[in-house]
């Protein structure tokens, strides 16, 4: 069976890690999200690409979710003993190779596609990792504070702010002309089935799906997804403040609502949701929570099943 996830960080690897689980044999082609990279000491950072590479790789920091295991930090301490900003971004010494890696290909003029495909060669994640664009797109975030009305990179109100700020506007820099990477909209034409990871809908899948000619690749294959939202709140995150921000409701049906029937079949929510609905869209109950690798694997058989049945 040929799928295609669409990843954002901690929430789509893990459920990525139950998909391989669930669907053992199967040809997983993974379109990740870029809206979060950001440019530091001269550096490109992918977190959501790292986070997909590291966790079905075995190098992620499990407590964490994001980073590398057995992380040491001297980089980061003499870079601040220089005094160099920002010092509110936490990269490893040993994350700090795999930034290096990718800034030196780039800079020698290969795409973002290929550089995560020669980072993969180390990790071998076990699913095709590309990401959404090689073009550079990020995503900003209005905010208001004493120094008024301005766009702040994401991480910087994600990670400095920890989105206490309340987000006036989100937006996708450079989607407009963006074009998807090679292999993505021939996995979409290709596959039998597109998952949507319980991954936050406006900031990771909403982002992917905000590169012209993705959505409505998505759109024309049998599509289910997993709700991020458990009972009114995230599971983990602030994805709250995001779904705020674009004026729709922190529930199930919120997020059902604003992905919508025309791009999905089935929509897979927790127990306390059931009486979540819209009309063309096949929704079910299952456990949401990825307590296990056990729970985790079912959470994704149970997509694959809710597919099959709407298909
Ligand atoms: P990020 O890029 O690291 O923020 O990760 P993602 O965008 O891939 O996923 C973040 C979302 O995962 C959050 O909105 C959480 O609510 C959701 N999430 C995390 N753990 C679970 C879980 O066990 N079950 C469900 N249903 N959602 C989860
Ligand atoms: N998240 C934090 O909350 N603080 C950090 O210092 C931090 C550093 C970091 C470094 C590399 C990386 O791949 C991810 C990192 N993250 C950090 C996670 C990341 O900023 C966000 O959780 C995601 O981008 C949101 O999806
Ligand atoms: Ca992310
Ligand atoms: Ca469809």
């Amino acid at each position: 069976m040929r799928i295609v996830s669409l990843a954002g960080g901690i929430g789509g690897a893990r459920f990525l890690r139950g998909l391989k689980a669930a669907a053992p044999g199967s040809d997983i082609t993974v379109i990740g999200n870029t809206g979060d990279d950001i440019t530091l000491f001269g550096l490109r950072v992918c977190p959501d690409l790292d986070t997909v590479m590291y966790t079905l790789g075995g190098g992620i920091n499990e407590e964490q979710g994001w980073g590398r295991a057995d992380e040491t930090f001297t980089v980061k301490e003499e870079l601040a003993a220089y005094g160099m900003q920002p010092q509110w971004f936490g990269l490893g010494d040993r994350d700090f190779a795999t930034h290096i890696v990718r800034s030196q290909m780039l800079a020698a003029g290969y795409p973002l596609s290929a550089v995560t495909e020669a980072l993969c060669d180390r990790w071998r994640p076990g699913v095709r990792l590309l990401p959404m664009t090689d073009d550079q797109t990020e995503t900003h975030v209005v905010i208001e504070d004493e120094r008024g009305r301005r766009a702040v990179h994401f991480q910087e109100w994600w990670v400095r702010l920890r989105a206490s700020t309340p987000a006036l506007e989100i937006a996708l820099v450079g989607a407009a002309s963006a074009t998807p990477a090679p292999g993505v909209l021939e996995a979409l034409e290709r596959a039998d089935v597109v998952i949507l990871p319980p991954s936050n809908p406006v900031v990771s899948v909403g982002t992917i799906l905000q590169i012209p000619g993705i959505r409505e690749a998505v759109a024309a294959k049998t599509v289910v997804g997993v709700s991020p939202i458990i009972g009114g709140a995230p599971v983990r995150g602030m994805a709250d403040a995001c779904l705020t921000a674009i004026g729709v409701q922190t529930s199930a049906q919120g997020v059902l609502e604003l992905y919508g029937a025309d791009l999905l079949d089935g929509w897979l929510v927790a127990e306390e949701d059931a009486a979540t609905s819209l009309e063309g869209v096949a929704v079910e109950a299952r456990p949401l929570l990825m307590s296990s690798p056990e729970a985790t694997r079912d959470l994704a058989a149970a997509a694959l099943d809710l597919a099959g049945k709407v298909a």
